[in-house]
């Protein structure tokens, strides 16, 4: 590993975060969620460069680019993670470790929230924890990159 930097992969409608539906997804914006998660990698010693998209392409162009100068991913792919071959199949093609993060619990939520394209081919998966999974999801990364425990 090179390059001490990861790659925080946000979805569609992860914008409205802390504006809507605080019930299921919490009054913290992704401004927050940014900073959560950047703080977590500070910690490590890893920086963050944050994407949020509603577009599909965007996001896989995102992860694409990873390749050259990233070190894992940390992905929240909101809606896109239950439709969404072609993004799985653009974390597959980088292959690089990505944990896989959900605000809320999408196992106990509609049957179409619980399957996830993206759950197989993470290797970390932190889910219905709110925002701060997000950093949990980040040292379990880092653990891996680092070699602290096997990934
Ligand atoms: O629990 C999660 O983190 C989700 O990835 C959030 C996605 C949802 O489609 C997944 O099933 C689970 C939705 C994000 C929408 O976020 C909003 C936030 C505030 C207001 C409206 C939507």
């Amino acid at each position: 590993m090179t390059d001490r930097r990861l790659l925080l992969v946000n979805g569609p409608n992860l914008n409205l975060l802390g504006t809507r539906q605080p019930h299921l997804y919490g009054t913290e914006t992704l401004a927050d969620v940014e900073r959560v998660t950047a703080d977590a990698a500070a910690a490590r010693g890893f920086e963050v460069r944050a994407v949020q998209s509603n577009h599909e392409g965007v996001l896989i162009d995102a992860v694409h680019a990873a390749r050259e100068d990233c070190a894992g991913i940390v992905i929240n792919a909101g809606g896109f993670t239950h439709t969404s071959v072609a993004l799985r199949d653009a974390l597959s093609a980088v292959d690089l470790p990505v944990a896989e993060v959900h605000i809320t619990d999408i196992t106990d939520r509609e049957p179409f929230r619980q399957h996830s394209y993206i759950a197989d081919v993470a290797a970390v998966h932190v889910i219905g924890e709110g925002v701060p999974g997000y950093a949990r999801a980040v040292t379990l990364l880092i653990d891996i990159l680092t070699g602290t425990v096997d990934g």
